[in-house]
């Protein structure tokens, strides 16, 4: 028998946050010693970002925290997840750090744990300095390095007050739509600089890891967040197995196969072959990147459905990560990707639950014994505000319910999720998107910086007080 929709219920510890990233809310972008990093570069060239928009105000979150984290609380939030500006504490990206930046992010987790939300910090989620971006970025090694003694920083500065620790977000976006496809910062075009970038990386994952350790409590927790793929098949047939193969090395071996297991795959190696010869995996890196983690991000939104080309078909590319007449996918024009049947979400990405399960399961034999955290999840709607003024947003509470009935239902087949952090808390600067897609629980009058908690964040909040997923019906 199916489980009465309204009797989903949590483990009491599971921890229940919402999750944003500095450029995409904090504007403040010439303030208190910070420098540019590559989006503010990126978003202020022409024809980068939808209407040319930027991050310089965003949701001036630099400004409105106290007001943010008060939000959260009423809601009855447990964690929040946000992410360290690495330009407004090391402006050049070396050297000693600017304490002013420091203290911004001192005083945000002063007034989280106040209110008894924990912190959840990601060090890197996309915004590398522009200097070190003009020094050649992640393709050249010397950023890794860079990275460390950042990640050691704030490490020092933090790891008194923060237990969770994260040190990349998504690095599959900042190596292969920052260097391939160029939908992203830096905006390169580059393969082969694709896959270097990969590497460094990992690289700067490894050496951030052991940084972190070595001058923060033991308790602290220390993982990394991944957009792994959910990659299927659009048939049996050996050559489509063969294409989903490939985008699985590209998407998640290329990752977790150094991190988890401390080596490539091999038929990673032989795909990427015409493009690059590895040699830049120097001895002892694969050493330095297989530091044991003590949990692993997962950040989930749709499925891909892959085939293998057929040389008579073209069209537009339908794997959900912009558009560009480059590929992200390094050496993988023998691939194409097919729009997944059923609903979809203002990004053009289908609502499927089903594949948050197929991640969870998959990592959970991956990585046993790993504790596991859905560090990003959500979905972009057209809101707007009623007569009222209220932000009803019945969509997205049935994306929530479905989704965190696919990690309820992991955790009864034997994973140990132990938290889910919605994206996001607030509307926010969507990359490439620039404001037109609307992720926040929270919606942003962009003309007055107005919160107004939508429809979803309260039915969120009550699943988060009360440890159980509230009916998708119930008016909030
Ligand atoms: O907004 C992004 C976030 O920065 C990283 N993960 C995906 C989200 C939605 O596209």
């Amino acid at each position: 028998m199916p489980e009465p929709v309204s009797s989903v219920s949590f483990p009491p510890a599971f921890l229940w946050g919402a999750a944003t990233s500095a450029y995409q809310i904090e504007g403040a972008v010439r303030e208190d010693g910070r420098t540019p990093s590559i989006w503010d570069t990126f978003s202020h060239t022409p024809g980068k970002t939808a209407g040319g928009e930027h991050g310089d105000i965003a949701v001036d979150h630099y400004h409105r925290y106290r007001d943010d984290v008060a939000l959260m609380a009423e809601l009855g939030l447990g964690a929040y997840r946000f992410s360290i500006s690495w330009s407004r504490v090391q402006p050049t990206g070396r050297g000693p750090a600017v304490q002013r930046g420091l203290d911004f992010y001192r005083r945000l987790v002063d007034e989280l744990l106040a209110k008894g939300i924990k912190p959840a910090v990601t060090l890197y989620h996309w915004d590398l300095p522009q200097e070190l971006e003009d020094a050649g970025g992640w393709p050249e090694r010397e950023t890794a390095y860079r990275f460390a003694e950042y990640a050691q920083i704030v490490g020092e500065a933090l790891g008194d007050r923060v237990e969770q620790w994260i040190t990349l977000n998504e690095p599959w976006c900042s190596a292969f739509l920052g260097y391939g496809s160029g939908v992203h910062a830096p905006g390169r075009t580059e393969p082969a600089a694709s896959l270097r970038a990969a590497h460094h990386l990992n690289l700067a994952h490894g050496l951030g890891t052991t940084a972190l350790r070595s001058v923060m409590p033991a308790r602290n927790s220390v993982a990394l967040s991944l957009n792994s793929s959910v990659v299927r098949p659009l048939s049996q047939d050996p050559a489509d197995l063969a294409a989903a193969r490939k985008i699985d090395d590209l998407a998640n071996g290329v990752f977790h196969g150094p991190i988890l297991h401390g080596l490539y795959p091999e038929s990673l190696y032989a795909a990427t072959e015409p493009v690059t010869d590895w040699s830049y995996v120097l001895d002892g890196d694969l050493a330095a990147i297989n530091q044991p983690l003590d949990a692993l991000g997962l950040n989930y939104y749709s499925p891909s459905l892959v085939s293998a080309a057929k040389p008579d078909v073209s069209g537009p590319r339908a794997d959900g990560h912009g558009s560009s007449e480059y590929s992200p996918w390094p050496a993988a024009d023998d691939v194409a990707f097919h729009q997944t049947p059923g609903e979809r979400t203002e990004m053009g990405w289908t609502v499927d639950p089903t594949g948050l399960h197929e991640l969870i399961m998959r990592y959970t034999r991956e990585a046993p014994g790993l504790p596991l955290y859905i560090t990003e999840n959500g979905a972009a709607y057209d809101d707007k505000p009623d007569a009222d003024g209220r932000v009803h947003d019945p969509e997205r509470i049935a994306y929530l319910h479905g989704h965190l009935r696919a990690v309820r239902r992991a955790i009864a087949d034997g994973a140990d999720v132990r938290g889910y952090y919605l994206w996001s808390l607030l509307d926010n600067f969507e990359w490439a998107y620039g404001y037109e897609k609307r992720f926040g629980a929270v919606y942003v009058d962009y003309s007055t910086l107005e919160r107004t908690p939508k429809s979803s964040a309260y039915w969120y909040g009550k699943a988060a007080r009360t440890g159980t997923l509230p009916a998708v019906e119930t008016e909030l």
